[in-house]
């Protein structure tokens, strides 16, 4: 009885975790972060000779032991909850533990990814508690023979009413764990389907051979200061925003742009078009009109796809337009000024970032990516939708929302090195970081040290104005508290403001300030 009762309620708990999973779109559920983990944590010369055995099959049999593992682990848990619930109860919350170390190793720090164990660790205590309480009546009121015997004395005729007079019987109890443990199965299995799919899609992208070039850095973009960010963002590291908690999951053979609203014709596009169609390249950072003066949603890519003007033309954009509406497949919306979309920068349909397909999380397949506009009023991810249009007469999520319609990227400049609060030694410190005006381009890079006079820092060269500019000072610092400030000037001869502006509505001003020791 104790043994059914803990594998029903482990049972259903990883059901609920693997159907979360699915339905979250996470690349890994918690039983597979956790199999993935003890992969991890194994000695390599046991995981050869593991690999060696079993070939192909070492990760279906790993996370099939794994599962063994739990189950005696649940038995015992089912057992220890019939004398003491509470101490039950604190093995699957350090079980939850484990599992959450797991997803952190092995999936991400996110806190959707964390939600599958967390919620399938509290649905197991949920039916332990349960469980516990009916097999308790069952063995109070329902007879207390050892396994085995049946504890109903009419062999499954009892007296009508009778039943409902006792707590509860054993087979009553029996009965509701193995219901329990079948919608387990059913609800595990459905997880599964949609883990599935997201396979199929992470085996679609590993088998696009797009001809992009993966884009060589330019000579002297870094300015070799350890401790500012690469000037290439990696995919993996590229700063994420979007609105999708479950990412949308759609395979290159499935998409469509539609292309519609005040245009001549309405074009509908696949992605073999988009591959078909001259292919153009290039460096350009992204930012997001929430990052706060100093802060880090901002990357710089080298992005590959097909320039949107050329779509545009191709439909013949009425004179009365003002604006593009885009649309993603999870519906969210973005208003786009007509003018950057058709002058001659590279405002790209988007499909590979730094010579790979975009991965779910950044738009796969298609995204929009405009330099020098701000992510919310541009760079459409997972895109399906755009209408020539005009802004009298759309609204789109954030604008609806009191952000500002039109959001140009506002010029700026961070310290990356030193970290604010650091403890440095006198004499000569290194200082650096990044500054940007996509599209128009850093030309100088100043800092100050305790409000004094102004002086100019190296820049890194300049690859394209879209990109932002590594810059680096060299500080003669002497021992005290000292406050760095930095402030960038652009190619329009416009110097940062030092007024300090939220981000809400169309992007935070201020310079960079931090407060360093010397000592
Ligand atoms: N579909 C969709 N696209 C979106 C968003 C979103 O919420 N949904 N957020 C936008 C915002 S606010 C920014 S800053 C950029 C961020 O793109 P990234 O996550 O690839 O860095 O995507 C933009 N595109
Ligand atoms: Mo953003």
């Amino acid at each position: 009885m104790g043994a059914a009762l803990g594998v029903a309620s482990a049972g259903a708990g990883l059901a609920v975790s693997e159907l979360l999973s699915g339905v979250l779109h996470l690349r890994l559920s918690p039983l597979v972060a956790l199999s993935e983990w003890i992969i991890q944590l194994t000695p390599g010369a046991v995981v050869e000779f593991g690999i060696q055995l079993l070939g192909q099959n070492d990760k279906p049999v790993l996370i099939a032991l794994t599962l063994v593992g739990l189950v005696l682990m649940s038995c015992l848990v089912g057992i220890m909850a019939l004398r003491s619930l509470f101490r039950a109860q604190s093995v699957f919350v350090l079980m939850g533990v484990v599992l959450l170390l797991a997803v952190h190793e092995r999936l991400s720090s996110s806190p959707a990814s964390f939600a599958p164990a967390v919620v399938g660790i509290a649905a197991a205590m949920a039916v332990l508690g349960v469980l516990t309480w009916r097999a308790r009546a069952a063995v109070g009121g329902g007879g207390t023979e050892p396994a085995g015997a049946s504890a109903d004395p009419a062999g499954g005729a009892p007296q009508p009413g009778s039943r409902q007079a006792r707590p509860g019987s054993r087979r009553d109890f029996l009965t509701l764990a193995g219901g329990v443990a079948l919608g387990a199965i059913v609800v595990g299995a459905a997880g599964r389907v949609l883990a599935r799919s997201r396979a199929a899609l992470e085996s679609a992208r590993s088998n696009l051979n797009l001809a992009v070039t993966k884009g060589s850095q330019p000579a002297g973009v870094e300015v070799a200061l350890e401790g500012i960010v690469p000037w290439r963002t990696s995919q993996q590291r590229f700063y994420r925003i979007d609105t999708a908690l479950s990412v949308p999951q759609i395979l290159p053979g499935e998409w469509r742009l539609r292309v519609h609203g005040l245009v001549d014709q309405e074009l509908t596009l696949t992605y073999q078009d988009l591959l078909d169609r001259q292919l153009t390249e290039a460096w350009t950072t992204l930012c997001c009109v929430s990052n706060e003066v100093g802060g880090d949603l901002i990357s710089n890519a080298w992005w590959s796809g097909v320039r949107i003007a050329e779509v545009l033309a191709e439909a013949g954009v009425s004179s009365d337009a003002d604006a593009v509406l885009s649309t993603s497949d999870d519906g969210w919306t973005c208003g786009t000024p007509l003018v950057p979309l058709t002058d001659d920068r590279n405002a790209l349909l988007a499909f590979a970032m730094n010579g790979e397909p975009l991965t779910s999380e950044h738009g796969f397949p298609v995204r929009m990516v405009v330099p020098g506009l701000y992510g919310y009023v541009s760079a459409t991810k997972w895109l399906v939708d755009l209408e020539v249009t005009r802004f009298v007469d759309i609204e789109a999520f954030w604008t609806g929302n009191g952000w500002a319609e039109e959001g140009p990227v506002k010029t700026q400049s961070r310290i990356d090195v030193p970290m604010g609060g650091a403890t440095v030694e006198a004499g000569d410190v290194a200082v650096g970081g990044i500054a940007w005006a996509q599209h128009t381009g850093v030309t100088k890079v100043e800092v100050r040290i305790d409000e004094g006079a102004w002086q100019q820092a190296k820049l890194g060269s300049e690859a394209t104005t879209d990109s932002w500019r590594q810059w680096a000072y060299v500080w003669s610092a002497t021992a005290g508290d000292h406050q760095i400030q930095v402030r960038a000037t652009d190619a329009s001869g416009y110097t940062q403001t030092g007024e300090e502006v939220d981000v809400k509505p169309d992007g935070a001003t201020g310079w960079h300030t931090l407060d360093v020791t010397v000592s």
